[in-house]
């Protein structure tokens, strides 16, 4: 019943932002998700996220491949660009869009087992490529939508919910991420929305490749004892190493907020955005990588989940910048610019022979 809309009708003191939209107008559908399935919880953190920036929807071109993690743009951002791709192809589409028009802003909405089972070859080009873009990964370790095969993220041990005990190791996208070279890599609980609305805020700002793994409880298929992806489970371990307390703040604007030194790191972005951090683990670096991996893999043995923004690169490159290409998207370029002709072409191929 993807075809409901819902109504426009809101209380007249919702607020506005500078764009004159309240939250309602960055809404979907009505969503056909189970009753309390983490997704939902992280398309109403889009909603807000994008509200708070003051994003135009337009502006927006929101990507997904197959589950039920991707049916999800089709709840929110309504008046936005998608494109529901096939199973596991969602980051090569994105990658494409992006080329053709770098003025958008690109968000990639998958789950584990369309980035880390079938997707996982497109989830590491579109990283080690530095596509600009936030991508998101809603992590419930099953296959949500064809009703809960573990999934290539469920951990070693962990429990299905018929008692069959998962004997494959698991891939961690946010180590991959890591070692591919993303530029910004951070972990969240779909529960937590303190802590994920933020952190989406920053990496949509972030002008490089961002991704957020948020672990996602499936309450129809991975929501019971045993399992490393419930509620309960991730409440009673996780471990948060920062808070962004001041979320994104352009360095026009005056800051003026009172903070103990030392608590608090700053992380100004080549566009002159500065990232506020919290730290609630003193000896937590979101800067160095190599110590980041090693940090999340220590925790990740002691049946720890490690939250937070994990590792930001302050100057990031992206891939218009290796690959030198125009600035102008195709749609505003004119015929004789997008097919410079045929001596043109003549003169190419034979430069090549
Ligand atoms: C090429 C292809 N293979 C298999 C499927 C069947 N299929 C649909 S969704 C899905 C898994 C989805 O899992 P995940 O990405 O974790 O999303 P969730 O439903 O858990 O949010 C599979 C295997 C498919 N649609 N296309
Ligand atoms: S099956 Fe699981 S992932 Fe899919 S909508 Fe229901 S709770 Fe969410
Ligand atoms: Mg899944």
């Amino acid at each position: 019943m993807t075809y409901i809309v819902k109504p426009k009708l809101h209380h007249p003191t919702l607020p506005a932002n500078k764009l004159g939209y309240t939250r309602r107008d960055y809404e979907g559908k009505i969503s056909t998700l189970c009753a309390g399935c983490g997704h939902d919880s992280i398309s109403a953190a889009i909603i807000q996220a994008c509200w708070e920036l003051d994003i135009e929807p337009h502006r927006v071109a929101k990507l997904s491949g197959i589950g039920c993690s991707s049916k999800t743009p089709d709840y929110f951002l309504g008046n936005s660009h998608g494109f529901n791709s096939v199973h596991g192809r969602m980051p090569s589409v994105l990658t494409g869009a992006n080329l053709a028009n770098r003025e958008l802003i690109y968000l990639g909405v998958s789950g584990d087992g369309d980035s880390a089972s079938i997707g996982i070859g497109q989830f590491a080009h579109v990283m080690r490529r530095g596509v600009n873009m936030l991508y998101i990964v809603e992590n419930n370790g099953v296959y949500g939508l064809t009703k809960g095969q573990f999934s290539a993220t469920a951990d070693f041990g962990s429990q299905s919910k018929r008692g069959v005990l998962n004997s494959d190791q698991p891939v961690d996208l946010v180590a991959l991420a890591l070692q591919l070279g993303a530029t910004f890599v951070a972990r969240s609980f779909s529960g937590d929305k303190a802590q994920l609305v933020p952190l989406i805020k920053a990496a949509i700002t972030h002008p490089g490749a961002a991704f957020i793994d948020v672990i996602s409880p499936c309450v129809a298929f991975n929501n019971h004892a045993g399992s490393t992806k419930s509620y309960e489970y991730v409440r009673g371990h996780n471990e948060p190493v920062n808070r962004i307390d001041f979320d994104y703040w352009p360095r026009r604007e005056e800051i003026t907020v009172d903070y103990p030194e030392g608590e608090v790191v700053a992380v100004t972005q080549h566009d002159g955005s500065v990232i506020r951090l919290r730290k609630l683990h003193s000896d937590y670096d979101p800067h160095n990588r190599i110590s980041a991996m090693n940090y999340i893999q220590e925790h990740h043995a002691k049946g720890e989940v490690v939250t937070g923004l994990l590792y930001v690169d302050p100057q990031p490159e992206d891939l218009h910048r290796h690959l030198n290409t125009y600035e102008a998207p195709f749609n505003a370029m004119d015929a004789k610019d997008l097919c410079p002709g045929s001596a043109a072409l003549e003169k190419i191929n034979a430069a090549l022979r």
